[in-house]
């Protein structure tokens, strides 16, 4: 693996300072998904590319996939295990905490329901810990994750996913902030307790739902 780019620090300490100061709060929440753009958001059409400034650069030969902690069938996949997996096309809206929604996007990949099927996750087990070939973090529930519209996602619009959007391989949970969608995912830890990641560590929500505004926890 090799990478590109810095570490963006002005962006990140900017992103700390939202989280203190609230940044974006409307305080109309839209707890029924009344409205399809959640309370802040606005529309944009192109894919803004958010990440610490690290672009993982992966290969199907050496990639590797891994599950443990809390769950009774911890596993490790190849890039041909990965790809063996049932396959699911989703079409989604996608909610950068940042305030750009972009509609209408159509992921193909792994639906996380069978990934859970597979690895079986512990009667303690309430969280994940989602973990990155940048090193990068998010915390999500496991109620969140098993939902038919979560992906463990290689294609965007029927093309792999690019290297900055997080290809080979990412997180895609729609219903979520998409920090939480971690992109070039490694490994995840289920876990009975949460706990924080990166952004978590930074000011952001422990959960993150867009339409009540849990930008900031
Ligand atoms: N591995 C990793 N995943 C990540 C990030 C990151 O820095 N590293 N940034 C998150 C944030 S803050 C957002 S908004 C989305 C952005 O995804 P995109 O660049 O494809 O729009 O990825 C999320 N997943
Ligand atoms: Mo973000």
């Amino acid at each position: 693996m090799s990478s590109e780019g810095g570490i963006k620090d002005k962006l990140i300490a900017a992103k700390q300072r939202w989280a203190k100061e609230g940044r974006l709060l409307t305080g109309q929440t839209d707890p029924g998904h009344k409205r399809r753009l959640p309370p802040g958001q606005r529309e944009v059409h192109d894919w803004p590319v958010l990440d610490l400034g690290i672009t993982p650069r992966l290969y199907p030969d050496t990639w590797q996939f891994s599950v443990g902690g809390a769950v009774e069938k911890p596993l490790k996949w190849s890039w041909a295990d990965f790809m063996a997996q049932p396959q699911h096309t989703v079409k989604c809206d996608m909610h950068c905490v940042t305030s750009w929604s972009r509609y209408d996007n159509d992921f193909t990949g792994v639906p996380f329901l069978h990934l859970l099927d597979l690895v079986r996750p512990r009667a303690g087990a309430r969280f994940a810990m989602l973990r990155s070939f940048d090193d990068y973090t998010t915390n999500v529930p496991l109620d969140h994750l098993a939902d038919e519209d979560v992906l463990l996602a290689h294609a965007w619009q029927g093309q792999p996913i690019t290297a900055e959007h997080g290809g080979p391989m990412r997180l895609i949970l729609p219903k979520l902030y998409l920090w939480k969608s971690a992109k070039w995912l490694r490994h995840i830890t289920f876990m009975d307790k949460d706990a924080p990641g990166y952004w978590e560590q930074r000011g952001y929500h422990m959960r993150g739902d867009p339409w009540t505004e849990e930008r900031y926890g």
